[in-house]
């Protein structure tokens, strides 16, 4: 390698995928990747920065123009085998014929590396042999990577027996679906075709894995954050008793406005952390984050269960609210303060018919003229707000960067069956208890304990956040990502 950074330049017969390829290894979503072949007519470079420092630099190509009639050429040649792409260049510059294959050749003259990408769900034709060849020929470092536009394998075992040939390396690495690990292990791999690359590439998975780190921890700081914030809401106003009814839902609305407002926000964080800047993380419509935060159809999907429930009524003072009815949290779910005691114990025991007609209990006045929301007494919606947090962290790790397409889904369905399915639905006593202490600290207020339960809360995220890049947790009974794992 001549430069210092290490570069690989990514190589093909046009519309195989390369521009995916590269977009989701590089994680950068402004590769064009374009349904239209032969779009790409020079190369561009792609830098990996972390930390403002490049790692690794992966080049876009055009695909091969005129493979078979190249290859001829390279077999004919009879010059020193280190000039033999030099003296292509030279000889075919100004033909119009050649201009792709000049241009995706020179990256090589420099010395990058080739990731040789082909669409394996299609058969083998001889243009890819040809194409082989020329690679061969060149004698750069080289790994095939087989990326499956279809969901179709017929014809992998060729490919793989053909590239075995061909190359220092094969993979299987769906440029639309492929994760965090697959990334890494594609990386990984690249250090067995060279072995002068080792070193480097050494360095550049340890520096993707430290990345990786330092985004779990503002993952988890971003999510807590934004936990403590919508808790800890709390508005106070003057009301005639005669406009109670209308002030009460003036404030109910500005809450409901508030906590969605704030968990976008929390998202939008999360999304520029994981480098998706452009294209919009359409979630599929079925998905429960798509739902609404305070819909009847998120609280019975993601809510607690009967028995967490009564557990968590054990718990006394903090959990008042969640004996409330699933039905009724649009309008009640206890974000109507409980200062002066006036829910009390035997709020839990009222069934949500008798909470929506006694708003009295909703609103309390204090001093006679004060309407007060929040802080939420309610521990539902901490673990609501954590699951749709969880399935959105699930949703951007494993959203592929080259991935165009909003068709296929890899997300929780609202419809996946019956009964509880979020995250929090499989957490231990011990994982609860965390989520408990936090959300009781926050609405003491008490600064101390809150700074010593977020702590924990982050860490416990940080595991949930492994858990999930490593694809070892689903829901209940069925992976997360189902398609995951055929590749
Ligand atoms: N379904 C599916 N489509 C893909 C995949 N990889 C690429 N494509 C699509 O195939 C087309 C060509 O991809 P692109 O990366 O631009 O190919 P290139 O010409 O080799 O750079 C685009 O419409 C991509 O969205 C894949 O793994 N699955
Ligand atoms: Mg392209």
């Amino acid at each position: 390698m001549k430069s210092t950074t290490v570069e690989f330049a990514i190589i093909g017969h046009p519309n195989e995928g390369k521009s995916s390829v590269l977009s989701t290894l590089a994680e950068d979503d402004s590769v064009r990747v374009s349904a239209i072949p032969g779009e790409t007519v020079v190369c561009q470079s792609f830098p990996v920065r972390i930390d403002g420092r490049e790692i690794i630099r992966f080049t876009d190509t055009p695909g091969f123009q005129n493979p078979r009639q190249a290859l001829a050429w390279f077999q004919e040649y009879e010059g020193p085998e280190e000039a033999m792409l030099s003296a292509f260049i030279e000889a075919h510059e100004d033909d119009p014929d050649f201009h792709d294959d000049c241009e995706l050749f020179r990256p090589l003259i420099d010395g990058a590396g080739v990731i040789f990408v082909v669409d394996g769900s299609r058969p083998l034709r001889k243009v890819d042999r040809a194409e082989m060849e020329i690679l061969r020929l060149s004698g750069a470092p080289r790994m095939a990577v087989i990326n499956s536009k279809e969901d179709d394998s017929e014809y992998l075992a060729k490919w793989q027996s053909e590239f075995r040939k061909h190359f220092n390396a094969v993979r299987v690495f769906n440029s639309c679906r492929a994760n965090y690990r697959q990334r890494i292990e594609l990386l990984e791999s690249l250090k067995s075709i060279d072995q002068e690359l080792e070193p480097v590439l050494r360095q550049v998975v340890e520096a993707f894995q430290e990345d990786w780190e330092i985004r779990s921890q503002r993952t988890a700081a971003i999510l807590t954050d934004c936990l403590q914030d919508i808790l800890s809401y709390r508005r106070a106003v003057s009301c005639k008793p005669e406009d109670e009814e209308h002030k009460r839902r003036e404030l109910h609305s500005d809450y409901t406005a508030y906590v969605s407002q704030r968990e976008r926000e929390a998202q939008q964080d999360m999304r520029g952390l994981f480098k998706h800047n452009i294209f919009n993380l359409k979630l599929p419509p079925q998905s429960i984050l798509e739902a609404d935060l305070f819909s009847d159809r998120t609280w019975k999907f993601l809510g607690l269960t009967d028995r967490q429930v009564i557990l968590a009524g054990a718990l006394g003072g903090a959990a008042l609210g969640v004996g409330i009815d699933a039905a009724t949290v649009g309008i009640s779910f206890g974000i109507f303060s409980a200062i002066g005691g006036l829910i009390g114990a035997g709020a839990t025991a009222l069934k949500g018919k008798d909470l929506l007609a006694g708003s009295r209990v909703l609103g309390v006045k204090m001093g006679g003229e004060l309407l007060q929301v929040g802080p939420v007494n309610n521990i539902q919606l901490l673990y609501i707000l954590l699951d749709r947090g969880l399935l959105f962290y699930s949703h951007v790790i494993n959203w592929a960067h080259g991935r165009r397409d909003y068709g296929q889904t890899s997300q929780m369905m609202l419809d996946s069956g019956s009964g509880k399915a979020g995250f929090t639905s499989l957490w231990s006593r011990e994982e609860r208890a965390v989520c408990d202490r936090f959300f009781r600290a926050i609405l003491k207020g008490n600064e101390g304990e809150i700074e010593e339960s977020s702590v924990d809360l982050q860490d416990l995220l940080r595991e949930q956040f492994i858990k999930i890049a490593e694809d070892r947790v689903g829901t209940k009974g069925q992976p997360l990502l189902p398609e995951q794992s055929d590749l």
